[in-house]
This record gives C-alpha cells, sequence and structure tokens, in this order.
C-alpha cells in the first residue's frame, strides 16, 4: 500500500526534492534509483518477500533508500535504534533473525539496479516490525502491515491537511514510529518535503523556518522544552517560528504550561496528539477546533477508542470516570513478532488495551492520566521498562536487589531512578563509588536514555505483606 503511494509519487514528481539531509537534497529521482540499487544488492543476495532485514537507522539518504527498497520488494523493514549498545543490538537482530546488513555489507561493485520495481505487496503483510519496550525484560518486536501504515498514516496527513506544499522540520529518531511514520513515511507518501536534522537542537530547528521555509514541526514534549528555552534566550528566532503552519506534540504528555509558553513566544497553539507503537496514532487535537491544552483530543478517522473499568466493563461514552483505554481500527499492529502469548495477552474482546488510564471530557476530549504499570517510563519520548534496567542492574556484581522507577521531570518528563540494596560485600563502599561503577555498568549494557540518572542506596526495598516491591514507595525514597 505504502509502496503504491511511493510509486505514484516516483511517476508525478521525479524531479521534486523531496529529502533535505543536513544541507544535502535528494529529488524522488535520486531517491528511486538509490531504492533500485539497494533492491538489486537484496535480490541478488536471495532475500524474498517476507524476509527481515536491519539497517541501523541514520538520518541519511541512502538509509531512507533502504527502507522504500524494502517496502517496495514485501521486506520487513527491521530499524535499530541509532543509541542501542551491543547486548541491545544483538538481541534485536536473535529476536527478529533479520539479515544484519551492518555484518555483511554489500559488494563494492553495484550490480545493475533493478528494472522494474515487483507489484506491490499484498496490504496485509509485515512492513516494520519496531521494537518497543514493555513490562517484562527485553524489547519486544512490534509487526505493522503495509495497510495499518498506509491507512493510519493516510488519516493523519488528510486530518492535518500536509500535502504538496509543506516543509516537515525534522528532528527525530528513525527507529520509532513518530520520526520514521509520521515525521517522514506520512508527508513523503503525499509529496511533501522532510527536512532532517541528524541530531535535535533547537538552532537547527529553527534555522529549518528561517531559511527553508519549513511549514510544520513534530516533536516531543522535551523538544519543546528545549526549543522554549532556546526562545527565552534568543526571542527573535521566535519570528521564524511564527511564520509556520503546524507544531504538533506526542509520545509523552505536554504539560499545559509548555503549550502556554510556546504560545507566548510563536503565537502557535501546539496540537497535542497520542499514539502507541502497537495502536500507531489514535487520538489528536482538531486542526482547525479547539486545542484542548492537557487533552489529546479525538479519535483519529478509521480509530475506535473505549475505555474499560477494572471490571472489564466498557465505561458509557459520557462517564467521567478514568477507564483504560482500548483501541480497535486499522493501525492495530499484526501482533508481537515472534511472541503469540504476548499478543493474546494484549487483547481483551478484540480490543487492544494500552495501559494508558484516561479520562474523558463532556464533549469526548481525552485526557491521559496515568499509566497502569508503574514498571514502563516514558523518558524524552522514549519508552523504557523498568524491569530491562534492574535486570541489567541485578548483573552487576555490587547489586544485591534493585527497584527501578520514574521520577517526574519538567525537563525529560520522568526520571529514571534506580535504588538499590548493595551486596554484603560492596556495603562498605562510599556510596558515590557505587553510583559511579553501576553509571558505567549501564553506559556499555544500555542506551544512553535507558540509564538510571539517579541512584539512591538502601538496606532493603519497600515490600507489601506478600513481599511485592512497592514502586509508588520506592519513589517516595528519592524525595528524601
Ligand atoms: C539524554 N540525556 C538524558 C536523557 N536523554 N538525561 C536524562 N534523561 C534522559 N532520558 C542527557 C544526555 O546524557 C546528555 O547529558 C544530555 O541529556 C543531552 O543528551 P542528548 O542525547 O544530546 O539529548 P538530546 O539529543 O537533547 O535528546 C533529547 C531528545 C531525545 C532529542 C528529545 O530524547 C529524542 O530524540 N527523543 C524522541 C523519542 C521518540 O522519538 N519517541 C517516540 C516513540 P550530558 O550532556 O551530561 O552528556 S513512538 C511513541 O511514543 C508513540 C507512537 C507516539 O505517540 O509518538
Ligand atoms: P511507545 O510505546 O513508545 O509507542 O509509547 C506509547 C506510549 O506513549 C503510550 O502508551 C502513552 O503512555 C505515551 N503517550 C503517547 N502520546 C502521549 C501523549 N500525548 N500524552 C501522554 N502520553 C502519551
Amino acid at each position: 500500500m505504502l509502496a503504491q503511494l511511493f510509486a505514484t509519487r516516483i511517476d508525478a514528481d521525479a524531479d521534486a526534492t523531496c529529502l533535505v539531509i543536513d544541507g544535502h537534497a535528494a529529488t524522488w529521482r535520486e531517491l528511486d534509483e538509490r531504492a533500485r540499487t539497494h533492491a538489486a544488492h537484496l535480490l541478488a543476495r536471495g532475500l524474498t518477500p517476507g524476509d527481515r532485514v536491519a539497517l541501523l537507522a541514520h538520518p541519511t539518504v541512502d538509509s531512507i533508500a533502504t527502507l522504500i527498497a524494502h517496502l517496495r520488494l514485501g521486506l520487513v523493514h527491521v530499524p535499530l535504534n541509532t543509541r542501542y549498545q551491543p547486548a541491545e543490538l544483538t538481541h534485536v537482530l536473535a529476536d527478529s533473525g533479520a539479515h544484519d546488513l551492518r555484518a555483511a555489507p554489500f559488494a563494492a561493485e553495484p550490480p545493475a539496479p533493478l528494472q522494474d520495481w515487483p507489484p506491490p505487496p499484498p496490504p496485509d503483510t509485515p512492513a516494520l516490525i519496531i521494537y518497543t519496550s514493555g513490562t517484562t525484560g527485553r524489547p519486544k518486536g512490534v509487526v505493522l502491515s503495509q495497510r495499518a501504515l498506509a491507512d493510519n498514516l493516510g488519516a493523519m496527513m488528510r486530518a492535518w491537511q500536509i500535502g504538496a506544499d509543506d516543509v516537515i522540520a525534522h528532528a527525530l529518531p528513525l527507529f520509532h514510529v513518530h520520526g520514521l511514520g509520521l515525521g517522514l513515511l506520512g508527508p513523503l507518501s503525499v509529496g511533501a518535503r522532510v527536512h532532517l536534522a541528524a541530531r535535535f537542537s533547537p538552532a537547527a530547528i529553527v534555522e529549518t523556518f528561517a531559511a527553508h521555509g519549513a511549514t510544520v514541526f513534530m516533536g516531543v514534549p522535551t523538544m519543546y522544552h528545549a526549543l522554549t528555552a532556546h526562545l527565552d534566550a534568543h526571542p527573535s528566532d521566535a519570528r521564524a517560528l511564527a511564520a509556520a503552519r503546524l507544531f504538533t506534540a506526542g509520545s509523552a504528555a505536554l504539560s499545559p504550561e509548555l503549550l502556554a509558553r510556546f504560545a507566548t513566544h510563536t503565537g502557535h497553539t501546539i496540537l497535542e496528539r497520542y499514539g502507541m507503537t502497537e495502536t500507531l496514532f489514535t487520538l489528536a487535537n482538531p486542526l482547525g477546533g479547539e486545542r484542548r491544552a492537557g487533552t489529546v483530543g479525538l479519535p483519529v478517522a478509521g480509530a475506535e477508542v473505549r475505555l474499560v473499568d477494572d471490571d472489564g466493563r466498557a465505561l458509557p461514552a459520557d462517564s467521567p470516570e478514568a477507564g483504560e483505554l482500548a483501541v480497535r481500527g486499522p493501525g492495530l499492529m499484526l501482533g508481537y513478532w515472534n511472541d503469540p502469548e504476548a499478543t493474546r495477552a494484549a487483547y481483551r474482546d478484540g480490543w487492544f488495551m494500552t495501559g494508558d488510564v484516561v479520562t474523558r471530557d463532556p464533549d469526548g476530549y481525552h485526557r491521559i492520566i496515568g499509566r497502569r504499570s508503574t514498571d514502563i517510563i516514558k523518558s524524552g519520548g522514549f519508552k523504557i521498562g523498568a524491569r530491562e534496567i534492574e535486570d541489567t542492574l541485578s548483573g552487576h556484581p555490587a547489586v544485591a536487589e534493585v527497584a527501578v522507577v520514574g521520577l517526574p521531570d519538567p525537563r525529560w518528563g520522568e526520571l529514571v531512578a534506580a535504588a538499590v540494596v548493595p551486596t554484603l560485600a560492596a556495603a562498605a563502599t562510599p556510596h558515590p563509588t557505587l553510583a559511579d561503577a553501576l553509571d558505567a555498568h549501564c553506559r556499555r549494557e544500555l542506551a544512553d536514555y535507558k540509564r538510571p540518572r539517579r541512584f539512591t542506596f538502601v538496606h532493603e526495598l519497600p515490600r507489601n505483606a506478600l513481599g511485592k516491591v512497592v514502586k509508588p514507595r520506592v519513589r517516595e525514597l528519592f524525595a528524601l
């Protein structure tokens, strides 16, 4: 489905610039030529539809051409998180069984580029596997179909009226659906131009608006925090942003204070929306109507949502009560890769259970007020599983027991923090020395955003009568 959209673009707009990456521009024709060369390499390797292919998700024209080749050949694209450490990458490669383009680079001598693209793969075949953290151990692979991407991203592009006149200022990572789907594939599929920055910085975003006529920016709240701080220091930079058409936020809660400060600088009310890797994008404030601070708005076209109480009953539409958000619709994943049990457990009565606790205003606007599990942390818009960090820290010889929590933080949303009971052998080691040793261990084993930023050392962890660690009380240990 997406494959078809790209075919249309190449026929219609061959000489239009579709990507600008750190100053290097590429037209659709160039992107297509590179994709064809890449496709020829892949076919020469004997890869066939359904095979997974892993690639470090660096923002380069080549990696995007590779992605397009995969989508058009019916190969399953597995973007590798560029912040991952070797052990994390090993898990993704082993779990997905992906052909690793890093381990087996193509021969220097390219084969003749592919002459004709094959017919588009069937809509319900896997297109992407995105690894996302959960409550259990290592990240799980979320399998997204060609149809889910085309339908849901198409709905989002229509809702935001994104089209060939738009230029997207893009600084999100290309290994999650926010940056890869909403920021890149969606806009490209409707003919918008995407300006990618290799790294996010407020100055680079301002420059994309001031010098390259960007019209739309999609960011996580941490980026708006940085942008607003930049505008506090350089108020005149707000002019370039004021001329834009649309600013959107998602992946984590945007505080009403931040929304108001950004509006004071730029005149723009950020459009906040909600999504999840497993469901794609399901709730959004309207482009035309009221964008209500502290809410994620209304269901996106095609998505059905309902709130479910603790007994599994759907709440009536006008109920003021909080319930777990359940989602149905074409954007839903095909399942977790190779994990039918986890897939089954994620659904109830045919609805995907998000784990997010939500209320509804009388007129239908949704508010995310919490999460069912204290073991999911969102920091900088990245999802982090407390369990994975605990398992990593438990592997250090100085750790007898550990509990990881998220602490509220104005910049990062939540900050990863670890309460540690040292082993007897380590009990006499000064706490700063222990913290340094654990930090060094985490730097080797974990992506930087997963590293605990605070450690506390305790004699025992707070537990309930059943012996289970009580996470809210672990959080209190850091207030001392
Ligand atoms: C980095 N630092 C941190 C964290 N990350 N400190 C605390 N907590 C963190 N999480 C520190 C670094 O160690 C460094 O410290 C300093 O901050 C700057 O690091 P750097 O990596 O340069 O930070 P950054 O580039 O400014 O990173 C911020 C970021 C990044 C660009 C906002 O977090 C990001 O790309 N987030 C996007 C995540 C995303 O795409 N999520 C979408 C998931 P020092 O200077 O001391 O070394 S998809 C999703 O959620 C659904 C579908 C949806 O709805 O979108
Ligand atoms: P991910 O697994 O990285 O796709 O993250 C999905 C999760 O991000 C959701 O289940 C929510 O907890 C959170 N999320 C996404 N958008 C928002 C938002 N606008 N406000 C609050 N939380 C959000």
